[in-house]
């Protein structure tokens, strides 16, 4: 998810430019204002921390961008390419390290496992919304 920050300091772009570098298929991509209802539901393990309404008041308070990425080992390389939650923390060359310096405003979501990635897919798609392309490239991606 590319988080409200992201979208409004116009970023969206020089990540998403980052993720298809890496050789990353999107197949799949809308903006909306999250519901707080599903905003509350994808940060359920958060309830009860002393950021969590915080956390949902900022990812409700604009648009934000919610993709499906998929390639070799996605999940853990898109993790990586994100960097640590915290800006100030996050490793140069990353996109938290790269462009932000914020524990909240920190630009980008991304799912911590294959099976959280499936429940979140689910949360924010429709099957008819993912879609199957070539990339006739991807032998360069493989080994
Ligand atoms: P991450 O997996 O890096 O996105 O981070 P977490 O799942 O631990 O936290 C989810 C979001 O809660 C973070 F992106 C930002 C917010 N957060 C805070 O605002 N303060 C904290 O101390 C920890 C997390």
């Amino acid at each position: 998810m590319l988080k409200p920050d992201a979208v409004g300091r116009r970023l969206c772009g020089k990540i998403i430019g980052r993720l298809e570098a890496k050789g990353l298929r999107l197949v799949g991509l809308k903006m909306q204002i999250v519901p707080n209802a599903l905003a509350e539901k994808h940060y359920a393990e958060h309830k009860g921390k002393p950021f969590y309404p915080a956390l949902v008041k900022f990812i409700t308070s604009g648009p934000s961008i919610q993709m499906v990425w998929e390639g070799e080992s996605a999940v853990a390389v898109v993790r990586r390419m994100n960097g640590v939650t915290n800006g100030v923390e996050a490793g140069v060359g990353t996109i938290r390290g790269d462009f932000g310096l914020s524990g909240r405003y920190n630009l980008v979501h991304a799912s911590d496992s294959v099976e959280t990635a499936e429940r979140e897919i689910g949360m924010y798609f429709d099957g008819a919304e993912l879609w199957a392309y070539d990339m006739p490239d991807m032998h360069w991606f493989t080994n």
